[in-house]
């Protein structure tokens, strides 16, 4: 791979770039939004751990009021609904799985798919980004490594009595996680981001994570193929 330095490839003020980063920087802006809420519901879902996820929702809150100094910096208005369609799926499937109580469904999708999927973008994304930018995701991109770290904790302690439940809900979402990367392929790539590096990083996040909770190898490779069918 030729590795070009963003500043000589990329034009921050062009009209192709700012057209792509209405849509990226808004997804990141919906997915913050998204996972404060999303935090909060699962601080009601496990009492125990309400001032935790209390916290970890604010964290989110100040991730996404950055990424709008972001947009700003650059002089871009998010696409806000083009945002929401992209969550569409995987905000449903949470929200059905919260109204049932299935509380290892919920941390599957958040606290592991959307996490993973927010440090693959953020890790590519950081070495092309503008240099406010970059500041910025710096910071965002450790506090999520925590947060996904939450998910593992409790999934782990819980792994017995989950564990089918846990297979079940990676049947449901991670072909939709495939189909979400498609739908940014083009404008990933006008912000010098690849959709290969964003596949290859979101399933060595992942698998390492299922690998933490108890999988064997076995049965992550077994997981990972129903991404591959989407
Ligand atoms: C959502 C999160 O912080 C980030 C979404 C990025 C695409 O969990």
């Amino acid at each position: 791979m030729t590795t070009a330095t963003a500043t000589t490839v990329l034009d921050y003020t062009s009209d192709s770039y700012k057209d792509a980063y209405s849509r990226i920087n808004a997804i990141v802006i919906e997915g913050e939004r998204e996972a404060h809420d999303n935090y909060l519901q699962l601080g009601e879902l496990l009492p125990q751990h309400t001032d935790e996820l209390v916290r970890l929702a604010k964290m989110e809150a100040r991730h996404k009021k950055g990424f709008e100094a972001c947009g700003r910096n650059l002089s871009v208005t998010p696409n806000m609904e083009f945002a929401q369609a992209f969550f569409a799926q995987l905000h449903g499937n949470f929200q059905a799985a919260a109204a049932e109580g299935k509380i290892a469904t919920c941390l599957l999708i958040q606290a592991l798919i959307i996490e993973c999927f927010a440090i693959a973008a953020y890790n590519i994304y950081i070495p092309m980004a503008d240099p406010f930018a970059r500041k910025i995701t710096e910071g965002v991109v450790k506090d999520e490594y925590t947060h996904l770290n939450f998910g593992e904790v409790w999934l782990k302690a819980n792994f017995a009595t989950v564990k089918a439940e846990l297979e079940q809900a990676n049947r449901d979402n991670l072909p939709i996680v495939w189909k979400m990367l498609n739908a940014v392929e083009a404008d990933a790539k006008v912000l010098g981001m690849e959709k290969d590096a964003l596949v290859e990083d979101f399933m060595i996040q992942y698998s390492g994570a299922l690998e933490n909770i108890g999988f064997t190898t076995r049965e992550i490779m077994k997981m990972s193929v129903y991404g591959l069918t989407a």
